[in-house]
């Protein structure tokens, strides 16, 4: 490796214990100066104040040393920062996409998944987009944090060399549901990852020919993130739970005017594609619109499976 480093890890942590090694040598000195100053120029000692002139072998030496210094972290950020933008050429691509409130992964022999699975040993390149507002992916176990931007894609590489599962965060903070958007990557041996991936591009490519498989309504609304706002065992959270929804009746805020409404199969379809047409009363604004990204087909499978919640 050009810098020395084995994975980003260890760059960024010798970055950051070089940066804080620094400081506590810079705080544990300037206090004890300080102290020393507090009871060797106290009044009681020094009952007549005495003018006390510049000395400029110590100016040049608080001047110099800082400036070593702050230039030393400078460098050992740049390369840092290098390291982490160069991705290796031999990376895995994994897409990633962002939306309230989940994370979904793709792979490039067209697997989906909603457990972000990596090989061991090999480095990673993920490619971030976000199908709504912004997010901000974080893998604190491999150092790496990068932003979901609409319409733009952004990226961050890293290697996984020991196996295991580890957390994955959205750090977005404005939204209700950023939080809730916690997901694993799961590092798995070569030969384990290889059958995983050689079964599941089997599975997507038939998907991609056949008929699609029908889509199992409890799996959808957890993949694309439903749950983050909606419960299934009726306890409350931002939107109204599922539990018991199907053929409630409801009030609803249409263009201004409060109405009544049964959600039945039209008004959960309708709701799902123009979600600002049938606001239920006493939830914030804030459902988007699935227009584009659920088909007919899962929409009629979120409804069927809405229908076993009682
Ligand atoms: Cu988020």
């Amino acid at each position: 490796m050009v810098h020395g480093w084995a994975n980003l890890s260890s760059s960024v942590d010798s970055v950051f214990l070089f940066i804080m090694t620094i400081s506590v040598i810079l705080l544990a000195g300037t206090t004890g100066v300080m102290l020393y100053f507090v009871v060797r120029y106290s009044r009681r000692r020094n009952p007549r104040p005495e003018n006390i002139e510049g000395n400029l072998p110590l100016e040049i030496i608080w001047t110099a040393i800082p400036l070593v210094l702050v230039l030393a972290i400078f460098w050992v950020g740049w390369k840092g920062f290098v390291f982490k933008r160069t991705v290796p050429k031999n990376a895995m691509i994994v897409k990633v996409t962002a939306r309230m409130w989940s994370w979904g992964f793709e792979y490039g022999n067209g697997a989906h998944t909603d457990v972000l699975k990596l090989p061991q040993g090999r480095p990673v390149k993920l490619t971030i987009n976000s199908l709504d507002v912004l997010h901000s992916l974080f893998i604190p176990a491999f150092r790496v944090k990068e932003d979901a931007v609409p319409g733009r894609e952004t990226y961050l590489w890293f290697q996984p060399d020991r196996e295991g599962t580890y957390d994955i965060f959205c750090t977005e903070y404005c939204g209700m549901g950023h939080s809730q958007m916690i997901t694993k990557v799961e590092v798995m041996p070569v030969a384990a990852f290889d059958s995983w991936y050689r079964e599941a591009g089997k599975t997507a490519g038939a998907a991609a020919k056949g008929p699609p498989p029908a889509p199992s309504g409890s799996r959808i609304v957890q993949e694309k993130g439903c749950l983050g706002c909606h419960s299934i065992d009726g306890s409350p959270k931002i939107g109204p739970t599922f539990k018991g929804l199907f053929g409630k009746r409801e009030t609803v805020i249409r263009e201004g005017k409060e109405i009544e409404a049964v959600a039945d199969e039209a008004f959960i379809h309708h709701k799902l594609l123009a979600p600002e047409d049938a606001r239920i009363k006493g939830f914030p604004p804030i459902m988007p619109s699935q227009k584009g990204i659920l088909t007919d087909a899962e929409i009629g499978a979120i409804i069927e499976y809405l229908k076993t919640l009682k």
